[in-house]
């Protein structure tokens, strides 16, 4: 079924997270929000732009997002008709990174096919391995290490299944040596995001004594080949989130022994058919995979989880209860965790969950309908 796309519109979401989030490159208080609905004989699909507000976990930001979108994505797609979602990455694979950007027009364009089908966003793309996603939660840097605890101590008792803990230097042995302390047998890991040189390997090597499942990103977001002198060095498994941007850098990191685990962001490699091709090859090399998590909006949220039921994501992930990140979401009903540790996939078409439209329209702050000239 081939899909001309009538028109493309713009959200511009304001929403203020429940609690700041913190990681090494800063504190997060309120999400700016691109979402992008893709338009189709009267049928929206919608996607999720998952960059930050400013260019410090990659080069991306909404700013940039939102122009990259309107001058560079967007237009070449008007009124043209695609065989499928799958071929929509390729028309601007000419663009040099912003794969955030491109990723959520991807996203609503697999959105849109699947809805035009009326069949689940998960069975689209190739998942269905499980009903019930595992998940764990991402915990940032605190005020202090008590904070830290209380917060672990609630979120384990919800049930997630693993928690990962954000650290940074000055936050990291002693503070993990506490939480260890008190929570011994814990699944529990560090994402560092980039926060660390290769020089810094012998304080690396400290975190060996903890039994984490892994590390996530120690060095710079750009960095393959100090991940793979790092990864010799350690006995904790490195798990690459910043450096693995497509498929070839999966298999240039697993080849040179960078990681052993990798956590797979939809918009961190622009969309479905990359996420799709860093799972297989990663799959075929016995690399697990979980997927990463943005402080993405329901949408977002709901497209990791349809992303999550392909084979190879057999570790919990960075999907957790919307209720953690917001006070009230632009979906309805809100996903939620079961005391499993775990969210029930739904079979309704698309991503699944309903657009609560009279909220999104609540915290839209700018919006634009992208129309063929
Ligand atoms: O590195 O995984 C990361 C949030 C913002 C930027 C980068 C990261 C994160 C998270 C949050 O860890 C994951 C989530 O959305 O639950
Ligand atoms: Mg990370």
């Amino acid at each position: 079924m081939a899909i001309r796309i009538d028109e493309v519109r713009l959200h511009h979401l304001r929403m203020e997270l429940v609690h700041f989030f913190e990681t090494s490159f800063g504190r997060t208080y309120t999400r700016e929000i691109v979402l992008v609905e893709a338009v189709a004989g009267g049928v929206s699909g919608w996607g999720e732009v998952t960059c930050g507000e400013h260019p410090f976990y990659n080069e991306e930001w909404t700013e940039s997002a939102w122009l990259l979108l309107k001058n560079y994505i967007v237009p070449p797609a008007l009124g043209r008709e695609f065989e499928s979602a799958a071929m929509v990455g390729a028309a601007s694979a000419g663009i040099k990174g912003h794969k955030m950007a491109r990723g959520g027009f991807e996203a609503a364009c697999w959105d849109l096919e699947a809805r035009l089908k009326g069949v689940p966003l998960w069975k689209l793309i190739g998942g269905g391995a499980r009903r019930e996603i595992p998940c764990g939660v991402s915990i940032g840097i605190q005020d202090s290490v008590r904070q830290l605890l209380e917060k672990i101590r609630r979120e384990v008792e919800a049930g997630y299944q693993r928690i990962k803990m954000k650290i940074k230097p000055g936050w990291d042995v002693d503070v993990i040596r506490e939480v260890r302390r008190e929570f011994p047998s814990i699944l529990l890991m560090a994402d560092a995001n980039s926060a660390y040189r290769l020089s810094d390997i012998e304080h690396l090597r400290r975190l060996d004594e903890f039994g984490l499942m892994m590390i996530e990103q120690p060095l710079a977001h750009d960095e393959i080949i100090d991940h793979a002198e790092l990864q010799r060095a350690l006995a904790t498994p490195i798990c690459l989130d910043e450096c693995i941007r497509s498929a070839h850098h999966a298999e240039q990191a697993i080849r040179l022994g960078a990681c052993r685990i990798i956590n797979i962001k939809l918009g961190r490699v622009g969309g479905f058919t990359e996420a799709i091709a860093v799972h297989g090859v990663a799959q075929r090399n016995g690399i697990p995979v979980w997927p990463g998590g943005m402080l993405e909006s329901g949408v977002g949220r709901c497209h990791n989880i349809a992303m999550a039921t392909l084979a190879n994501f057999t570790l919990p992930g960075d999907i957790s209860a919307i209720r953690i990140y917001w006070k009230r979401d632009i979906i309805d009903p809100w996903v939620e965790v079961t005391p499993r540790g775990t969210i029930e996939i739904r079979d309704d078409p698309g991503f699944g969950w309903p657009l609560d439209r009279e909220q999104l329209a609540a915290v839209r702050v700018r919006e634009e309908t992208l129309r063929p000239r």
